[in-house]
C-alpha cells in the first residue's frame, strides 16, 4: 500500500469546528521542532505539504490532511484515512492563559475523537526520557480505548551514534526509527500505519 496524494483540508480550533469524524484519522504529536512537518512531509512525499500548518497562527491548530492510499484491491483502487498534525507542546514564548487554552482543546480532541485510531507520539532520539514525554505518555496511556494504538516514533536518529542507536533500539523495541535526513524508518510508519488501519 502506498501513498499516492496528500493535501491540506481543514484547520480546527477543536472538535467542535472540526471536519466529521467518518474517516479513520492518525494524530501526530510532539514537542515543536521534533520534526513533526517533516515527518508529514516525508511520509506523504509533499515537500511543502506541512508548511501550510507551520505559517504563525496556524502551529496552534489542529489541521487536518486528506490522504489517499492506493490498494492492490481492484474493486477498491483507493482508500482514504486524515493525517492529524496537531500543536507542539512545549512553546515556551506563549502566554501561559493561551497554552492553557491550546491543552484544553488538544486535550478534548485526543479524547473525545470517535475516529481517532492511532497517536503517533514523536520523541527527539537524542533525548528520550523528557519529562514532557513521559507525562504526555502517561497521558495517552491513560486515555486510549481500546481500538487505538500508541506508536512511539524516534526522530533525528541520523545524530546519533551507531552505539547509541543500537541501545535505544534495545530499550525500545517497538518504536520506528526515524531519519528524515537520510529518508529512514519512514517505510517501517508507513507500514505500522496502514498495517493498523486496513490490515495491510
Ligand atoms: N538531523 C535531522 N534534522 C531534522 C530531522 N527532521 C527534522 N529536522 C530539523 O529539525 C528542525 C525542526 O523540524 P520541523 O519538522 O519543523 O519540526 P516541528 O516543529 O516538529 O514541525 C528543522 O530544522 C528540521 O530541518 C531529521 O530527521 N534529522
Ligand atoms: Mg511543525
Amino acid at each position: 500500500m502506498k501513498i499516492v496524494d496528500a493535501k491540506f483540508l481543514q484547520s480546527a480550533q477543536s472538535v467542535n469546528d472540526s471536519p466529521a469524524p467518518n474517516v479513520a484519522e492518525v494524530a501526530f504529536l510532539g514537542r515543536s521542532n521534533v520534526g513533526k512537518s517533516s515527518l508529514l512531509n516525508t511520509l506523504t512525499n509533499r515537500s511543502g505539504l506541512a508548511k501550510s500548518s507551520s505559517t504563525p497562527g496556524k502551529t496552534q491548530l489542529i489541521n487536518y490532511f486528506e490522504i489517499k492510499f492506493k490498494t492492490d484491491n481492484e474493486e477498491m483502487p483507493y482508500i482514504y484515512s486524515r493525517f492529524v498534525d496537531l500543536p507542539g507542546f512545549g512553546y515556551a514564548k506563549v502566554a501561559k492563559s493561551l497554552k492553557a487554552q491550546w491543552n484544553r482543546n488538544l486535550t478534548e480532541y485526543l479524547q473525545l475523537r470517535p475516529n481517532l485510531q492511532i497517536f503517533v507520539h514523536l520523541i527527539d532520539a537524542r533525548h528520550p526520557e523528557l519529562e514532557i514525554d513521559k507525562n504526555v505518555d502517561e497521558f495517552l496511556n491513560e486515555i486510549k480505548r481500546g481500538d487505538q494504538i500508541i506508536v512511539h516514533a524516534f526522530t533525528k536518529t541520523d545524530k546519533l551514534k551507531q552505539n547509541d542507536l543500537a541501545q535505544l533500539k534495545r530499550v525500545y523495541p517497538e518504536g520506528i526509527f526515524i531519519s528524515n535526513l537520510k529518508k529512514r524508518g519512514i517505510m517501517d510508519l508507513q507500514n505500522k500505519i496502514t498495517g493498523y488501519l486496513f490490515g495491510n
